[in-house]
């Protein structure tokens, strides 16, 4: 099944059992992210944060490009109606989703694009992949975490260089710097995310969404709580089934069935 939201920026592609593929389609401005995409991305990850059929989602700009950012084309309002926008919503609505989130990147990820791809969990780049917060080069600054998410992925210098010179940086050097996850060939990044979200989808839900809400939890508090929230998530899955389950087949030696209990 294929659902279009609205003007298609953005399709899902349910096809595959128990994941999703989210892919930005708007080709003719390299999938620059105006109010619309960012919108029906917002709902869709809305919609997936509840849908229990889906336990792994992929996140593509397709093969030629992820995203060249916000559109520019979009930033004539004044700081008022800027703020009155409320994107930090539909941005929330992305970050905040419980399951995997593997972006597959391939062309450019720049600006609102990098931020996006910093959204995911993991980052699969092909080697066209082009990373950087260009925003400077226009008299912005980076809006949705640019100076947050990569700072935080590769450190201040790699960051600072990147976010106060508008350097672009390619897949094999933002692998280096820790800014994605794996470099496949170009062909293979689709595939490569969504095998990985297959093999995602047959993990334990609960458990993969107790690693992700508290690794998350680990850039906002002191190491002591950030220990203290993961054993409590560790001693919570002693009650669920799918651990049961786990245990259970690897002392029977046969391959664990999780049921997300
Ligand atoms: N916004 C609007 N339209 C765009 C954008 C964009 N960011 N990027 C490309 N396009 C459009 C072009 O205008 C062009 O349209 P047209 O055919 O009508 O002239 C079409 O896409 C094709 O683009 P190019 O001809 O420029 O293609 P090239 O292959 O020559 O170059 C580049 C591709 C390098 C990506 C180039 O288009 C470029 O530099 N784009 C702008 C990149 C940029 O500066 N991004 C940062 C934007 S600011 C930002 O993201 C702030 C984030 C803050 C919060 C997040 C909100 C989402």
């Amino acid at each position: 099944m294929n659902k279009e939201i609205g003007n298609n920026f953005v399709d899902v592609d349910y096809t595959i059992q128990k994941i999703a593929i989210v892919k930005i389609n708007r080709p003719e401005a390299k999938n620059a992210l105006n109010g619309e995409v960012r919108k029906q991305l917002a709902q869709i990850f809305s919609e997936l944060s509840f849908n229990d059929e889906i336990n792994a989602v992929v996140l593509t700009g397709g093969d030629e490009v992820f995203a060249a950012g916000a559109d520019l084309k979009e930033m004539t309002a004044t700081s008022t109606e800027m703020l009155l926008r409320h994107t930090e919503r539909y941005w929330n609505a992305i970050s905040q989703c419980p399951k995997p989130v593997i972006a597959a990147v391939n062309g450019y990820a720049l600006g609102g694009g990098c931020e996006l791809a910093m959204h995911a969990d993991i980052i699969i780049a092909g080697k066209s992949a082009v990373f950087g917060q260009p925003e400077i080069k226009v008299g912005l600054m980076p809006g949705a975490g640019g100076t947050q998410r990569l700072f935080r992925a590769v450190g201040k210098f790699h960051a600072m260089r990147m976010i106060m010179t508008g350097a672009m940086v390619k897949a094999e050097e933002a692998y280096i710097i820790g800014l994605v996850s794996q470099v496949t060939e170009d062909d293979q990044t689709i595939p490569t995310a969504i095998q990985m979200a297959q093999s995602l989808a047959k993990m334990p839900p609960i458990a993969l969404q107790q690693i992700k809400e508290v690794a998350l939890m680990s850039e906002d508090v002191p190491l002591n709580a950030g220990l203290t929230l993961e054993r409590k998530a560790f001693q919570l899955l002693f009650s669920t089934e799918d651990k049961n389950e786990g245990v259970q087949a690897f002392i029977e030696k046969r391959k664990p069935s999780y049921q997300g209990k």
